[in-house]
C-alpha cells in the first residue's frame, strides 16, 4: 500500500474513533450559558441582542481550575501523566491564556452572530469582512496537529541545566494536545483579498481578551503551508468553546501555540515588518546563543513595543521532544504547580517487576521516525512506536518494557526526526525558558 493511501486510512480510522469516542463523564464538566447569563445580565447588552434571533441553546465549557499554575490568567495543564489516547479529549486539553477566558455574555464581538473577520492591509488588492456563516461555507478540511505552548518543559532548564535566570509559569510538560481542527484554508482566504507582490508580514489579531494580543507571520510561511494554517472553528468535532478562542482561532499546525490566535478578529497584511509583545517581549528566544532580529526603517511597532524591545528571534517550530507518563520530579524549580501529583522532592513510585512504560514523542516539523530510551544511563534502546503515526504535526505513543529492579533509577527518552535530527541532551540558555526540548530524565524509586 502507498504511503499516502496509509496515511489516509489511518486518519479516517483516528476520525471515526474520534465520532464514537467515550462521551461518559463528559456532563459533569458543562454549565448552561444560563448560568452566566445571570452573572452578566447588563441591560445594555441585552437590549441589544433583543434584536437579534434567539440563540440556540448554548454549552460553554469551563475547564476544571484544579490544576491551575500560578502564573496568573487562565492557565490549565493537562496531566500528562495521564495520558493515553491518540487524540485528546478537549476536557483534557491544556489552556494557555493571557488573560481571563472572554466570554460573548460580556464581549458580544464573541458572539457567532456579531463575530467578524476583517482582513486588510496595504499589501491585499481588496479587504475583506467576513461573517461567522460566510466563513462555514467556505472550503473547509480538517488536519490533526498537536498544539503546544512554548513555554512547556520550562522546568526542565531548572531541573536539568541549573538555569536559574530562567523566568516564566512553571509548565512541567503537560501543555501540550492533540486535536483534529477544522479550517478554512489561509490559501483560501489569501485568494479573496489578493495578495500584492510586497506582501511582506501578516499580523493576526485578536484584541479581544487584552488588547495586546495578536502575533505576526511571515507572508512567506502562510503561502508555503497554504493548506495546513487556517482559521479554525471545529476542534475535534465541536465548536470551539470559549477557553479554546470561540467563535474562531488560527491554527498554525508545528509552530508553538502563540502563533495560534484565540478569538481572533483582524489580519493585517502589510508590505513591512509588524513588531508587538508576542514577537518581541515575550515569546522570543533571548540568549548569548540568540541573535536580534534586524529592525528596518519602516518597520511597524504596535501597543507601547520599541526597537529596544527586539532582542531576539520569535519561537516558530516546536523541537522534538518526547515523554513518559511519569510525573518528573521537581527539586530546583522556583515552585511546583497547585495540584501536581509530587511534592517538591517526592519520587514517583513503581512497583517491582515487568512494567510496560508508555509515552508521547512528537517532531512537528518532520514527524517522528524513532523513539529511543535507556535506563541509568545505559545503551540508548528502540522503543515501540505505536500506530498511527500521521507524520508532521502529528504525535506518536510508544512503549516498552522495563524489568524494574528495587532502588532508584532514571529514565530517559529521545526522539528522532524523520530528517535524522535527535533530541539533544541540552539546549541553550534563553531568558524566557523557550521550547525547552532536552531529553527529559524521569527520576523513579521501584520499590
Ligand atoms: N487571543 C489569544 N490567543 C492566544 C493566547 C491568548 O492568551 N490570547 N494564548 C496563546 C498561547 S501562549 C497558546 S500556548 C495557545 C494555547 O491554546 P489552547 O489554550 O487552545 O491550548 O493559544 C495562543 N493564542
Ligand atoms: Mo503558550
Amino acid at each position: 500500500m502507498s504511503q499516502k493511501k496509509q496515511q489516509a486510512q489511518e486518519e479516517a480510522m483516528v476520525r471515526d474513533a474520534l465520532r464514537i469516542g467515550p462521551q461518559a463523564d463528559r456532563r459533569q464538566f458543562f454549565v448552561s450559558a444560563a448560568a452566566f447569563g445571570a452573572a452578566a445580565a447588563a441591560p445594555s447588552l441585552a437590549q441589544a441582542q433583543a434584536a437579534a434571533p434567539a440563540a440556540p441553546p448554548r454549552k460553554v465549557l469551563i475547564k476544571d481550575d484544579s490544576r491551575l499554575l500560578n502564573i496568573g490568567a487562565t492557565v490549565r495543564s493537562g496531566n500528562y501523566w495521564n495520558f493515553s489516547t491518540y487524540m485528546t479529549p478537549v476536557e483534557e486539553f491544556y489552556v494557555r491564556n493571557h488573560y481571563p477566558t472572554p466570554l460573548p455574555e460580556a464581549r458580544p464581538v464573541l458572539d457567532p452572530r456579531n463575530w467578524k473577520l476583517k482582513v486588510h492591509g496595504n499589501a491585499v488588492e481588496r479587504a475583506v469582512e467576513i461573517g461567522y456563516e460566510d466563513l462555514l461555507k467556505m472550503p473547509s478540511r480538517t488536519v490533526i496537529a498537536t498544539m503546544e505552548c512554548h513555554g512547556n518543559g520550562r522546568s526542565l532548564f531548572w531541573e536539568q541545566q541549573e538555569m536559574k535566570d530562567v523566568a516564566g509559569g512553571n509548565w512541567v510538560l503537560g501543555a501540550i494536545g492533540q486535536a483534529e481542527w477544522q479550517i478554512v484554508p489561509i490559501s483560501h482566504i489569501l485568494g479573496l483579498v489578493g495578495l500584492k507582490r510586497d506582501a511582506k508580514s501578516a499580523l493576526f489579531w485578536s484584541g479581544v481578551d487584552g488588547n495586546d494580543m495578536g502575533r505576526p507571520m511571515p507572508v512567506s510561511e502562510l503561502t508555503s503551508r497554504g493548506d495546513d494554517i487556517g482559521v479554525c472553528f471545529r476542534m475535534n468535532g465541536n465548536a470551539l468553546t470559549a477557553d479554546h478562542g470561540a467563535p474562531v482561532r488560527l491554527v498554525v499546525p508545528g509552530w508553538g501555540g502563540t502563533a495560534s490566535i484565540k478569538w481572533l478578529t483582524e489580519i493585517r497584511i502589510d508590505s513591512h515588518q509588524h513588531w508587538c509583545r508576542l514577537n518581541t517581549r515575550g515569546e522570543t528566544y533571548i540568549g548569548p546563543a540568540y541573535a536580534a532580529p534586524a529592525i528596518a526603517p519602516n518597520d511597524e511597532f504596535i501597543g507601547g513595543i520599541t526597537a529596544a524591545d527586539v532582542k531576539g528571534p520569535m519561537v516558530t517550530w516546536m523541537p522534538i521532544k518526547t515523554l513518559i507518563t511519569v510525573p518528573l520530579v521537581l527539586e530546583k524549580s522556583p515552585s511546583v504547580p497547585a495540584n501536581y501529583p509530587l511534592k517538591r522532592g517526592e519520587w514517583p513510585m513503581m512497583s517491582a517487576g515487568r512494567q510496560l512504560v508508555r509515552g508521547y514523542a512528537w517532531a512537528p516539523q518532520y514527524g517522528i521516525r524513532e523513539v529511543e530510551y535507556r535506563v541509568d544511563g545505559g545503551p540508548w534502546q528502540r522503543a515501540h512506536i505505536q500506530g498511527p503515526n500521521l507524520g508532521r504535526y502529528t504525535w506518536v505513543r510508544f512503549d516498552f518494557h522495563w524489568d524494574a529492579r528495587p532502588g532508584d533509577h532514571v529514565i530517559e527518552t529521545r526522539g528522532i526526526d524523520m530528517a535524522g535530527n535527535t533530541q539533544p541532551e541540552t539546549v541553550p540558555f534563553n531568558l524566557l525558558g523557550m521550547a525547552n526540548g532536552a531529553v527529559p530524565k524521569f527520576k523513579i524509586r521501584v520499590v
